[in-house]
């Protein structure tokens, strides 16, 4: 696992059962979310029959995703659970179908049998916003299969989380209360590196806790695993953004705070975003990586030379050199391709 240096941490760049192609970018990678939910808060329904839940994921893979999280039970606040089956019904067939066509796939479940049955279908990461707690086999699944498992903080489920947001330190709690799952997946056989570490936006967390969290990502990353930020469309973001009248604004109209949370987080190491509107974190992922990489240079002489004028620019000191696949090349090519015509200095 290579890492960079952060106040003297070393900070690792990438969980290591992903794919070479997926930790060459040498910047923070987009997760696109795939809510085949009827009832998701962010964009609850307009995915829910699969066919059209895998076009999204195409969608989103032209826009620049480099891995899709396809989930079928809403976190939203206040929701019910579904059955088993119907997680599986809505989950499965939709993992297949893009882990078919070459794409990277999560699957964001809370349940074991439905991570086993993904990663069966080719689902490469589990994405469990329980951190483990809510299924005590979870632990053997991902211990077994060995696919990356992405820990979220979590204190219960959507119908009693808003229940759960006392804090004494939000960032020291989080980090304690991850740090002893972390202790407690290693313990039942988890490999260190196929951890990553999520301090779960908006769940269990009332909206002012949040900005400390992202504001101290690097408390996360003292823990040394890879930190993933989802941000996307949540309700902190809506009452940042409130008019006069003090309304949140509503979630389809977050992305552009979103994308400005995806900037900042990809500048503090993140190594992955999760977002619903994929182009706009795209983009801002990639001002980051120039950001840092020209800071960088700078750092290391005053008359670095400005960047080449053709290609995408250089790494940020997380980036394994390495080239691009062809399945990672396509989607950047088809957004090089459309941003050329027409554009402006
Ligand atoms: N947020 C939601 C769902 N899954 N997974 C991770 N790892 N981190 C998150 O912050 C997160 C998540 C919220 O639900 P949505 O899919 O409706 O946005």
């Amino acid at each position: 696992m290579s890492g960079r240096t952060n106040g003297g941490l070393v900070v690792p760049s990438s969980p290591e059962p992903l794919p070479a192609a997926l930790t060459s970018h040498g910047r923070t990678l987009v997760m696109g979310v795939v809510n085949v939910t009827p009832d998701s808060f962010s964009d609850g329904g307009e995915w829910f029959e699969p066919g059209a839940a895998v076009q999204h994921g195409r969608d989103l893979i032209a826009d620049g995703a480099d891995v899709l999280d396809v989930g079928g039970e809403s976190t939203r606040p206040g929701a019910a659970r579904v059955s088993v089956e119907d997680e599986l019904a809505r989950v499965v067939p939709v993992v297949r179908a893009l882990a078919a066509e070459g794409a990277v796939v999560s699957v964001d479940t809370t349940r074991a049998v439905v991570a086993e049955q993904a990663v069966a279908a080719g689902a490469l990461v589990v994405n469990d916003v329980s951190g483990g707690l809510a299924d005590e086999r979870m632990a053997e699944v991902v211990a077994r299969t060995g696919v990356v498992y992405v820990v979220m903080h979590w204190r219960g489920h959507a119908d009693v989380m808003d229940d759960l947001e006392q804090y004494d330190d939000v960032v020291l709690d989080v980090r304690r209360e991850l740090a002893a799952r972390v202790e407690a997946l290693l313990a039942a056989g988890v490999r260190r590196e196929q951890l990553v570490v999520d301090p779960g936006l908006g769940f269990s967390k009332a909206g002012a806790a949040n900005w400390p969290l992202l504001a101290a990502l690097d408390e996360l990353h003292a823990l040394g695993l890879p930190v993933l930020v989802g941000a996307s469309r949540k309700r902190f973001l809506g009452h940042l953004l409130a008019g006069p009248d003090g309304e949140p604004v509503p979630p389809l109209e977050r992305d552009a705070a979103t994308a400005a949370v995806s900037a900042l987080a990809a500048a503090a190491g993140a190594w992955c975003v999760r977002v619903h509107e994929v182009r706009g974190t795209a983009d801002a992922v990639r001002v980051a990586q120039a950001w840092v990489g020209a800071g960088r240079s700078l750092d290391t002489s005053r008359h670095a030379p400005p960047p080449a004028p053709a290609g995408p620019p250089g790494p940020p000191a997380r980036a394994q050199a390495a080239p691009e696949t062809a399945q990672t090349a396509a989607p950047q090519a088809a957004r090089r391709r459309t941003t050329r015509d027409g554009d402006s200095a």
